[in-house]
C-alpha cells in the first residue's frame, strides 16, 4: 500500500525534515505543531530551526502544496509522533508530550491508520502510547487487544540522523522498525520505503526502542573512555592525542576524541533512559554519564591554573587577565548552542571572573541573552588571538583549526588537541 496522506506531529529538528522529505516524495503531508510561530514560519516556506538544505526543501514543498503546517491534526492514513522526550526532575523521562500527541490525534484516528512513534523513548513507551490511544478511542481496536486484527497499527521507528547531515542521513541510513505486531511492522516499513534508500530492518517495538538508546549510549561510553584517558594523561604528562592516535593503529582499537564534555539533545540524555529503567544493572552506562558530565568542571580547573600562570607570566593581577573562550556550540561547525558544555564553561568562567571573558563563535552573529547578561563579549578570532592572556579552545571549529597561535603570548587550554 502507498501512503497518500500523512500527519507529522511535532515540527522540530526531526519532525520537520521528515515531513519535508515525505512531501518531496509525493506524499501529501500535514505537519502539526503547538508553536504558532513555527507553523506560520513553515507556511511561508521558511524554517525556525537550522539544518543545511532544509530551508529550500521546505520552500519547494510548501510552494507545490505537498507540505502544510497546522496546529491541529487532520484525518490521514498515518501519523508520525516526533515530539520531545525530555526529563522531569532527576533523569526521569517525561512522556507527557507523547501523551499530548495521542490526545490530539485520537479524534481524527480512523480504522486502518498507522501510528508511528519516532521520538527517542524509554523501553515500553510504544506499548504505553498504544494504551493511551486505546483509552482515548475505545471504539477502535489496538494491537494489544486484537493483535494482527487490530483496527490501528502501532510501531516505533526511532530517528537516527546526525544534526548537520539530517537531509542526507534521513534517506541513506538504515531504519529500525519495531511494530507491536508483524502487520504493524510491515505497515511502517512500507511507509518509510517511500524515501529510505537504506534497509528497513524489522524487529519488535522494545528492541527498536532499546536499539536507539544503545547507539547513543555506545557513543557516550566511548567518549567517556576518551575523556577519562585525557584526565589520566594530563596527570601523567602524556599527550593524550598522540596516545589515542598510536593506540588506534591497532586493527581492533578505535578510541573516540576527548573534548570539553558531551552536549546536544541526544547523547547526554538517552543513556539516562536506560539507567532510569534498570538502575542496578546499567553500571558502565551510568558511570560514563558521570565521567562526561564531570569533564566541564575539570576544564574549568585547568583554566583556573592557566589564569594563575598567565598572571605570573604577564605580571598582571588575576582580575586583569583576559580569558577568550573559543567555541560555544555543542559540537564543531554548527550554530546550535543548546545543551552545550562549551557554553556552560564560558558562563561559569564569567561568573568567577566577571568582565574578563570574551567568546569567539564564528557560527553566530550575537550571543544568547544569558551570556550578554554576564557581560561576556563576542569578539573576532584575531582579537582573541592577539589580546587574550588565556585562550580556552572548547570546540574544534574549522576557523580555529586553520588559525595559527604561534604569535600569541597567551597561556592555552586546548580541550580538543588542535594546537599541539
Ligand atoms: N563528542 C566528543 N568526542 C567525539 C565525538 C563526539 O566529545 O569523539 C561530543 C560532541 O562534541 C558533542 C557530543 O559528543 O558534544 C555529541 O555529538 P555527536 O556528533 O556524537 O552526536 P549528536 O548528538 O550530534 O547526534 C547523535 C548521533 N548518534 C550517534 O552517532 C550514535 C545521531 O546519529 C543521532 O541521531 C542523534 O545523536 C540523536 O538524535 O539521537
Amino acid at each position: 500500500m502507498r501512503f497518500s496522506k500523512i500527519c507529522v506531529i511535532g515540527l522540530g529538528y526531526i519532525g520537520l525534515p521528515t515531513a519535508t522529505v515525505f512531501a518531496q516524495h509525493g506524499v501529501n503531508v500535514v505537519g502539526v505543531d503547538v508553536n504558532k510561530h513555527a507553523v506560520e514560519t513553515i507556511n511561508q516556506g521558511k524554517i525556525h530551526i537550522i539544518e543545511p538544505d532544509l530551508e529550500q526543501a521546505v520552500a519547494q514543498t510548501v510552494a507545490q502544496g505537498s507540505l502544510k503546517a497546522t496546529m491541529t491534526p487532520e484525518a490521514a492514513e498515518a501519523f508520525l509522533v516526533c515530539v520531545p522526550t525530555p526529563f522531569k526532575g532527576e533523569y526521569e523521562p517525561d512522556l507527557s508530550y507523547i501523551q499530548a500527541a495521542c490526545q490530539s490525534i485520537a479524534p481524527v484516528l480512523q480504522k486502518g491508520n498507522l501510528v508511528v512513534l519516532e521520538s527517542t523513548s524509554p523501553v515500553e513507551t510504544t506499548e504505553q502510547m498504544a494504551k493511551w490511544l486505546a483509552e482515548y478511542r475505545p471504539d477502535l481496536s489496538f494491537p494489544q487487544q486484537k493483535r494482527e486484527d487490530s483496527d490501528i497499527r502501532v510501531a516505533h521507528c526511532p530517528e537516527r540522523v546526525l544534526p548537520g547531515q539530517v537531509m542526507r542521513e534521513l534517506i541513506e541510513n538504515d531504519r529500525i522498525i519495531g511494530g507491536l505486531t508483524n502487520k504493524c511492522s510491515q505497515a511502517a516499513a512500507n511507509l518509510y520505503r517511500t524515501f529510505v534508500k537504506g534497509e528497513c530492518v524489522i524487529t519488535n517495538a522494545r528492541t527498536a526502542e532499546m536499539s536507539k538508546l544503545t547507539e547513543n549510549s555506545f557513543r557516550d561510553v566511548n567518549i567517556a573512555f576518551a575523556n577519562e584517558l585525557s584526565i589520566i594523561c594530563d596527570k601523567l604528562n602524556i599527550d593524550v592525542w598522540e596516545l589515542i592516535a598510536l593506540a588506534n593503529r591497532h586493527p581492533r582499537v578505535n578510541i573516540l576524541q576527548p573534548g570539553c564534555g558531551v552536549g546536544g539533545h541526544c547523547i547526554a540524555v538517552d543513556p539516562w533512559f536506560i539507567v532510569h529503567k534498570t538502575p542496578d544493572l546499567a553500571k558502565i552506562i551510568h558511570t560514563a554519564r558521570l565521567v562526561n558530565d564531570y569533564k566541564p568542571q575539570w576544564v574549568i580547573g585547568k583554566v583556573n591554573e592557566a589564569i594563575i600562570a598567565a598572571s605570573q607570566k604577564t605580571g598582571k593581577g588575576v582580575a586583569d587577565i583576559k580569558i577568550a573562550c573559543l567555541g560555544l556550540s555543542f559540537k564543531a561547525d554548527i550554530d546550535d548552542l543548546r545543551e552545550s558544555p562549551a557554553l556552560k564553561i564560558t558562563a561559569q568562567l564569567a561568573d568567577k571572573y566577571p568582565n574578563q571573558v570574551w567568546a569567539v563563535e564564528p557560527n553566530v552573529t550575537a550571543l544568547p541573552q544569558k551570556l550578554i547578561d554576564k557581560n561576556i563579549e563576542l569578539v573576532a578570532l584575531n582579537q582573541a588571538l592577539q589580546q587574550a592572556d588565556v585562550l580556552v579552545l572548547l570546540v574544534e571549529h574549522k576557523e580555529f583549526k586553520s588559525a595559527s597561535i604561534t604569535n600569541s603570548n597567551a597561556v592555552v587550554v586546548d580541550t580538543k588537541g588542535i594546537w599541539k
